[in-house]
């Protein structure tokens, strides 16, 4: 099938100059008109046709510059339309089409969700609204007329500023909204429907005054007001961190309930999922705020990072995906505990975009080929994407890198531009060259960096070798040496930083070792103990290091080093290779245990740690984290029960200490969700979690909690212990946690992740059924979602099964799910990607699952893609 290749990138021979669009919704079809003005390119030869894009369209009529055109002179058809020989000059292009939103359930391009219509241009969506050049590089101020029945849909929504609204007759009204900015269709978007708001305002650091509004279903309005909160502290703190005012006089945001992912920045209009906006303490847990905070703020530095400065073309989409999501990050960190959002987003780095890195779907954070764009919103453009950015202010310092952004802001405000021309006003900010680091875009992959060290007492010389390798991924069998920033310190024997009078061998400049060769040896001179080399302080680059340190020395990081990431990162990685290893057949010895678990106790004595802190060095090790540590030939079932017997052994004999510590960290003050009370409900949570996988005490407390609970967090996270541990209380809280909270569809959502990750053989029957119920809702995304997508991705020992029960279940509910909605399917089928780690038999299992799919006949591109990758890694 059709491959697009970046270096086939070429700029369109003609450019839209304005859109003028109008907007007729009623009950049984919306039509559309568009008007646009456009002209040829300098360099465009006469005669050159006009190729626009469509998707599933069907033009009703067409004129140039008022004049009705000549059959011969277009041809239309769903996929596009052509003008043979358009006019050598600016003229007014003039179509119109007719669209079924309600029965567009792909929910891409115009849709109706319970009632409203909304919109999803982003990546290739507004080809479904009218025929346009729908590209990134092409970008042009619009305006906006909407006609509506007043009654049904008495908000009319769309990009920019209200300019006029007013009385349609015949029970219609309308509003005329204009945006200013020139901007990619990608970013178009139109609300229509009866809503409810709730509204505030901003004044930006030059004093202008925006308007804010978040709209939702009626009676939903008190659950928005986090939201809300959230983003006036974003508008503020891009202002402060970074410099950047909002634009407009008002700033939208709208909640639905079909929703293919989290958010969408479209120009003063973002929509949003229903599930990143809405939050009440009885409703929401501490995890849904501060996503809802994050994601709100996400969007909105989209603002500058994407929509002022936006793509040349989808290969670029880590230049506003990479970027904006450093900058929530960023934002995350200041707002709350910088060191535990550093854990928080390592640990997800390394649950799925490790996985992804290390098998079938590798590609780069900037890809050179696609079939399906829609399957390149992955972890790697994204998550890898700000690791990469942070590289780059870790290289050039703080104020180097604000330089970098200034200057960016400066030089390509109002562009669609590339990764080179990102790195380029950081080359010029910096006087640095940035061609190698460059790779770090091109390639895939997670580089493994070993370090080795010995030292001399006689000559007091410490000397360390760091060697770098990365494995062949899909189309790159060679990986030339990436760039690897290394933050580190020495620790002296007595815990604290050690020095050193002079270093030879490679770059270092100050706590930044800079590894841009396969290997390099440092010789350290004036050491005058045997220090622990701290590597990687703050994960500065996001590789896997194979580092020759003792379990000894790992807990004496755990304890002294300065570095909160890296005490965290220590005690990780003792319990991953002890987990790894018990999997592989290799029982830790009792003093492995006893010591790990003293690190642990002491950590939780330690009153200078704060509660969220503490609760992140409890947390074991994910399943897919061990899996990867072992490597190949895995066998999930094996590395759950390792995990839990390991979890066993360190809790048994301090199993009064805990829930004595459990028991203390109780809060009777009401519900806030503020990161302290947030830290100190997770550590108990954690506690929770570790009594009742490793003890027999455990599951009792976990069902007083549950019926104990005030608020959303204690209760699901007592629900979803028991049924991660399938306690015998477990099937009684699912089923009391569904009638108590059966009409919230959120919540509903919260009952099948759990239904979902009970580890008992009889999960699969029960969640065949609750997909099988006639009214379970298939055609929504965040239902889907909960269900299979926390199946494939956190239950790997039912969904890797032996017996292949769980992969076909998988395929099966996906090909299904692919006739309504593809973007989901698809991204559901990427729990594949564990195959290739897989023993023998259940590689096969998978294997004969996929193939069983890929032969159903009408597989969306979405899903072929996936599938076909999946085979062939
Ligand atoms: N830019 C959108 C994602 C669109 C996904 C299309 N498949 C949300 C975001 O990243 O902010
Ligand atoms: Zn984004």
């Amino acid at each position: 099938e059709h491959t697009i290749f970046l270096k086939d990138y070429a700029p369109t021979p003609y450019r839209v100059v304005s859109v003028d669009m109008d907007f007729k919704i009623t009950e049984a079809v919306t039509r559309v008109r568009t008007q646009m003005t456009i002209e040829p390119r300098a360099e465009t030869a006469p005669g050159t046709p006009l190729v626009l894009d469509g998707d599933g369209l069907t033009l009703d009529s067409i004129a140039i510059d008022g004049l009705p055109l000549m059959l011969s002179a277009y041809a239309a058809n769903e996929a596009g339309l052509t003008l043979v020989e358009p006019p050598f000059r600016r003229f007014v292009l003039e179509t119109e089409v007719n669209l079924k939103p309600e029965e567009n359930k792909k929910l891409m391009g115009l849709y109706r969700s319970s009632g409203t219509w909304c919109t999803q241009c982003e990546p290739e969506g507004f080809r479904r609204i009218t025929y346009y050049l729908d590209r990134p590089d092409i970008l042009a101020p619009f305006k906006v007329r909407i006609t509506a029945p007043r009654e049904v849909a008495p908000v009319l929504l769309s990009n920019g500023n209200l300019i006029e609204a007013g009385d349609a007759g015949d029970g219609m009204h309308f509003a005329l909204w204009e945006d200013p900015f020139p901007k990619p269709a990608y970013l178009f978007a139109l609300v229509a429907g009866a809503l409810g708001s709730i509204t505030d305002t901003f004044t930006t650091m030059s004093g202008r005054k925006v308007d804010l509004a978040i709209y939702c279903t009626h009676g939903k309005e008190p659950e928005c007001a986090y939201a809300m909160d959230s983003l006036k502290r974003s508008m503020a703190w891009d202002e402060k961190r970074f410099g950047r005012e909002y634009d407009l006089d008002v700033f939208n945001i709208v909640a639905v309930a079909d929703f293919n992912f989290g958010a969408m920045e479209n120009k003063g209009l973002n929509i949003f999922n229903d599930k990143l906006v809405f939050a009440l303490p009885e409703t929401a847990s501490d995890a849904n705020y501060a996503n809802i905070e994050r994601v709100i703020a996400h969007e909105y530095f989209h603002n500058w990072t994407g929509n002022r400065i936006t793509c040349r073309d989808w290969f670029q989409l880590c230049l506003k995906e990479g970027l904006t999501v450093y900058r929530d990050q960023e934002f995350s960190s200041d707002e709350r505990s910088r060191p535990v959002q550093r854990i928080h987003d390592v640990e997800n780095l390394r649950i799925t975009q490790f996985p992804e890195d290390g098998g079938p779907l590798a590609h780069p954070p900037r890809p050179d080929r696609y079939r399906e764009i829609n399957n390149f919103y992955t972890t790697t453009v994204y998550q890898k994407g700000s690791e990469v950015v942070r590289m780059l202010a870790t290289l050039l310092g703080e104020a180097g890198f604000r330089k970098g952004m200034d200057l960016y802001f400066e030089r390509h405000d109002g562009e669609a531009t590339t990764i080179e021309a990102f790195l380029k006003v950081f080359e010029d900010a910096s006087g640095l060259d940035l061609s190698q680091f460059a790779r770090w875009y091109l390639q895939a992959g997670t580089p493994t960096v070993t370090a080795n060290d010995s030292y001399d007492a006689a000559s007091q010389t410490y000397t360390l070798t760091l060697s770098q390798t990365t494995a062949p991924t899909p189309n790159q069998p060679d990986k030339p040496p990436f760039v690897i920033p290394i933050k580190f310190g020495l620790i002296g024997p007595n815990g604290s930083p050690m020095g050193w009078t002079g270093v030879s061998g490679g770059t270092v400049k100050d706590d930044i070792i800079v590894l841009d060769g396969d290997t390099i040896t440092l010789t350290f001179t004036g050491v005058a103990n045997r220090p622990v080399p701290s590597l990687f302080r703050g994960f500065s680059a996001p590789v896997r290091l194979a580092s020759s340190l003792s379990q000894q020395d790992l807990l004496f990081l755990a304890r002294h080093d300065s570095d909160p990431f890296n005490r965290w990162d220590a005690l990780q990685t003792v319990t991953t290779n002890l987990m790894a290893g018990s999997a592989a057949g290799k029982a830790p010895s009792n003093g492995d245990i006893d010591a790990l678990r003293q690190a642990i106790l002491d950590t939780l004595g330690d009153t200078s740690l704060d509660h969220a802190f503490k609760a992140q060095v409890i947390a074991m090790p994910d399943e897919a984290v061990i899996a990867r540590q072992i490597g190949a030939n895995v066998d999930p079932f094996t590395v759950a029960q390792s995990r839990k017997a390991l979890i066993g052994a360190i809790v048994g004999p301090a199993a009064d200490r805990l829930s004595a510590i459990y028991e203390d960290l109780s809060i009777n003050e009401p519900y806030s969700p503020d990161a302290a009370q947030a830290g100190r409900r997770s550590l108990r949570n954690g506690l929770l979690s570790l009594l009742t996988a490793g003890s027999e005490r455990g599951a009792a407390l976990a069902e007083a909690q549950y019926y104990a609970a005030t608020n959303m967090t204690d209760r699901y996270a007592a629900l979803a212990i028991s049924a991660r541990n399938w306690t015998p209380a477990a099937l009684a809280l699912l089923g009391d946690f569904r009638t108590r909270f059966g009409g919230d569809p959120l919540v509903f959502d919260k009952w099948l992740v759990a239904s979902s990750q009970a580890p008992d053989e009889g999960v699969i029957e029960r969640m065949r059924a609750i997909l099988a119920a006639p009214d379970f809702p298939r055609t929504n995304p965040n239902r889907l979602r909960s269900l299979l997508g926390s199946f494939v991705m956190s239950n790997p020992a039912q969904f890797a099964r032996a017996d292949g029960l769980g992969f076909r279940f998988v395929t099966e509910a996906a090909a299904e799910i692919d006739h309504v909605n593809p973007q989901v399917a698809a991204r559901v089928l990427t729990g594949f990607r564990i195959l290739p780690l897989l023993e023998p038999k259940r590689r096969e299992a998978a294997r004969a699952a996929l193939e069983a799919l890929k032969n159903l006949q009408g597989l969306s591109r979405n899903t072929g893609d996936i599938v076909d990758r999946i085979l062939a890694g």
